[in-house]
């Protein structure tokens, strides 16, 4: 049951969001997408260290048999700890201001988004609604119509296109600037993420159940961070491409229960694009959305208020009017 305070937003009109955005100046479904090959410019320092990344998360592989089971529970503690940073944190409470937080709980997710290491809150916002704004466009700093390489990973190992900056700069982040919590986030960054993503998982298992240090870096900091990113790039490439379209059918965010599991409540992607100011991203409430009960509980706990919901008849009428008929 969803808390009782949940605010029943009717800003997502039948004919809301979703046609605003893909009939705003220069929107449209181009057909030219990118900027041609001559102009990408690849940034050898992020694919080596993808590269790397990627090596390291395969032999962590090797290593499951030989480490302690607790510090396979604490590296899937951890996942889920980084996650809400991201799906709580910077996606609907910064990026889409779906719901309030009061500072403590914002000061957490702060932390707990550094330990996701996806880039600052502030970055990981601007980025995030020029996505919405402008979906599927070369202005799309993940722009899925460039092919599923360039959504998943591909948009981080080249500059970006210039339309990103461009069309970016349109948008108002001043929500964002005004936040203290995110800007002294943005200021302590690197040193944040290394103590967050790097050193605290590696010694907690070290410390508290004489795990080595080589079996605790390569599996809860390395391996889980190397899965938390590829569940979260999933949402960019899965969830823009393959999946059912039941809110609506014109766009290419899908339903995709895959990255639903694996984004822990984030894969409900055509809802969320229809109707991106829904605190829960999905029609439902906890089903299948471990993000939804994190907020809830942190509802009942009087640091998480005003969610925005959109309410179920707005839901019906532009699934009957829009949706592709699945449900
Ligand atoms: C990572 C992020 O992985 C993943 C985000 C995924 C989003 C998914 C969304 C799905 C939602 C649901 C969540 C599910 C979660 C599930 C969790 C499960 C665990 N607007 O960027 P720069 C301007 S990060 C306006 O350097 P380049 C701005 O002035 C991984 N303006 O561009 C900026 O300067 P400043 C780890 C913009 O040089 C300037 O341009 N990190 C915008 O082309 C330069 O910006 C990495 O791998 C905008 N949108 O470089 C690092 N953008 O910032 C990756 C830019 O000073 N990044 N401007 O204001 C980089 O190295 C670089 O950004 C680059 C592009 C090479 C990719
Ligand atoms: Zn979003
Ligand atoms: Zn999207």
């Amino acid at each position: 049951m969803a808390p009782r305070n949940v605010i029943q937003t009717e800003e997502e009109s039948p004919r809301g969001v979703v046609e605003e955005v893909l009939h705003s100046d220069n929107m449209s479904f181009d057909e030219h997408t990118g900027p041609g090959k001559a102009n990408v410019r690849i940034v050898w320092r992020n694919v080596i260290l993808m590269v790397l990344l990627h090596g390291g998360a395969l032999y962590a592989l090797t290593l499951i048999p030989k480490s302690h089971p607790f510090t396979w529970v604490w590296s899937v503690f951890y996942y889920l700890f980084a996650a809400m940073g991201i799906t709580a944190g910077a996606h609907r409470l910064w990026a889409h201001k779906s719901y309030k937080a009061r500072a403590p709980l914002r000061f957490f997710l702060a932390l707990m988004n550094a330990a996701a290491f996806q880039n600052d809150i502030l970055d990981w916002s601007r980025d995030h609604r020029v996505h919405h704004k402008y979906s599927e466009t070369d202005a799309d700093p993940h722009n899925a119509k460039r092919g599923f390489f360039f959504a998943h990973i591909g948009w981080l190992l080249v500059r970006k296109h210039p339309n990103v900056m461009e069309k970016g700069s349109r948008l108002d982040f001043s929500d964002l600037y005004a936040d203290k919590i995110v800007m002294f986030q943005r200021r302590f960054y690197i040193p944040l993420m290394i103590l967050l993503c790097f050193i605290i998982p590696s010694v907690v298992p070290w410390y508290f159940w004489g795990e080595s240090l080589w079996n605790a870096y390569f599996l809860a900091a390395i391996l889980r961070y190397c899965i938390g990113l590829n569940a979260t790039w999933s949402v960019n490439s899965f969830a823009h491409l393959w999946g059912t379209r039941p809110y609506d059918k014109r766009i290419n965010p899908a339903e995709n229960l895959g990255v639903t599991l694996s984004a822990v409540g984030e894969g409900f992607h055509n809802y969320h694009h229809t109707f991106p100011s829904d605190y829960s991203t999905s029609e439902y409430g906890w089903h299948l959305n471990i993000t939804t009960v994190f907020i809830n509980c942190m509802y009942y706990i009087g640091q998480a208020y005003d969610m925005k919901k959109t309410p179920a008849k707005v839901v019906q009428l532009r699934k009957l009017r829009t949706g592709d008929g699945s449900s």
